[in-house]
């Protein structure tokens, strides 16, 4: 153990992140996360730990190395990146429908019977496990790891990035029912419930799975500015509002663009309706069936696939969070944004 660990630590460089060459040296490298940092509980299901400046439960990490090492994206690949909450169930079947457009009509479509988070597998869910089954039909992959943690292969391979990212406020309330739901599905639920108020502080302080929201949305932000035609940086709220033009320009960025024909055919506003959140919410897959993620090492966790389908809106926020703690986030991702050129403009309506 100890020969492989003084091995670890002379791993190669990569634009200063170590290069695991090994599965053992990737679980060294997780065993000394763990002794290092605390893990802390924080605005998620599981202990947290710190990993290039994002926090991350030890199952993400672990998916997270391994994709490091072992991704290798396809020609013409996608990658759908998002921080948790922001739209991802949505973004994934919208792009999933777009680049399988002729098939949207059909029956036999999967988004009809099958989850999106089925249809297109997250990288570090699917390199945890052993035998890997990423969709090689659809080269779309989806992702909640940080710019800075993305496998290297991502990067060089130029590959397109759509980001999609959401107002925080909307983010946090959507995190805090998740992770209610999922710890109620768990026979330790009455136990470790976690209230609002102490979910939001830990939110305000960065500590949630994938937390920064605001170091990751600036992360992919800066990446975009510099690289605007390799990353498509969208906000949900865009999307919700002005879906047409989104899904035009997502369609035409990943390079699947609507044909006039196509578009005549209305197959665009059919992509649009099979992914709305009224559709997806209603069909039997989401109402009743479950997916399992693993929950560590050990546990595996049971959601229900209804969990990922809540309201859907733009502001719920408001029914749920005070005009202090509105006030308090906004000022926190004003000040963490300051100079970037992003923000969430969405102005507070007065305090009652
Ligand atoms: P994930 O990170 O766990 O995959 P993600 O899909 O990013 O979750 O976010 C879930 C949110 O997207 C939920 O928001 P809410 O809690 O505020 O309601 C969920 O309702 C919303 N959502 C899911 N599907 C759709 C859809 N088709 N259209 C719009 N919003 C959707």
């Amino acid at each position: 153990m100890e020969s492989s660990s003084s091995k670890m630590s002379h791993a190669p460089k990569s634009n200063g992140r170590e290069e695991y060459r090994s599965d053992s040296e990737i679980h060294n490298k997780l065993k000394e996360i763990m002794s290092r940092v605390p893990g802390k509980k924080g605005a998620a299901w599981a202990d947290l730990y710190q990993y290039e400046g994002f926090w991350c439960t030890l199952a993400g990490l672990e998916g997270t190395l391994r994709a490091q090492k072992h991704f290798k994206p396809q020609p013409n690949q996608v990658i759908l990146s998002s921080f948790p909450k922001s739209g991802t169930t949505w973004l994934k079947a919208l792009i999933f429908a777009i680049m399988t457009q002729s098939h949207v009509s059909e029956p036999t479509n999967p988004l009809l019977t099958r989850l999106s988070h089925e249809c297109v597998p997250f990288i570090e869910v699917d390199f945890r496990s052993s035998s890997p089954k990423l969709n090689l039909d659809v080269p779309l992959v989806a992702t909640h790891i940080s710019y800075t943690s993305l496998p290297k292969s991502i990067i060089d391979s130029g590959c397109k990035i759509v980001y999609i990212c959401r107002d925080p406020k909307d983010v946090f309330v959507s995190t805090w029912h998740f992770i209610c739901k999922v710890l109620v599905n768990e026979e330790v639920s009455a136990v470790e419930d976690i209230p609002l108020e102490d979910a939001f502080e830990f939110f305000c302080h960065g500590l949630s799975f994938r937390g920064p929201d605001w170091g990751h949305l600036l992360g992919y932000w800066r990446a975009s500015s510099e690289s605007p035609e390799r990353i498509l940086f969208l906000k949900y709220e865009d999307l919700k509002n002005e879906t047409v033009y989104w899904v035009k320009k997502i369609a035409r960025f990943i390079g699947y663009p609507f044909s006039l024909e196509e578009e005549d055919k209305g197959v665009m506003q059919k992509i649009i309706d099979l992914c709305s959140f009224e559709n997806m919410s209603s069909l039997e897959v989401s109402k009743n069936g479950m997916i399992w993620v693993e929950k560590n090492g050990v546990n595996m966790l049971e959601i229900k696939n209804n969990t990922f389908f809540r309201k859907g809106k733009v502001g719920d926020w408001k029914n749920h969070l005070t005009h202090e703690m509105a006030m308090q986030l906004n000022q926190i991702f004003e000040q963490k944004l300051t100079g970037s050129g992003l923000t969430f403009t969405v102005p507070l309506p007065p305090c009652r």
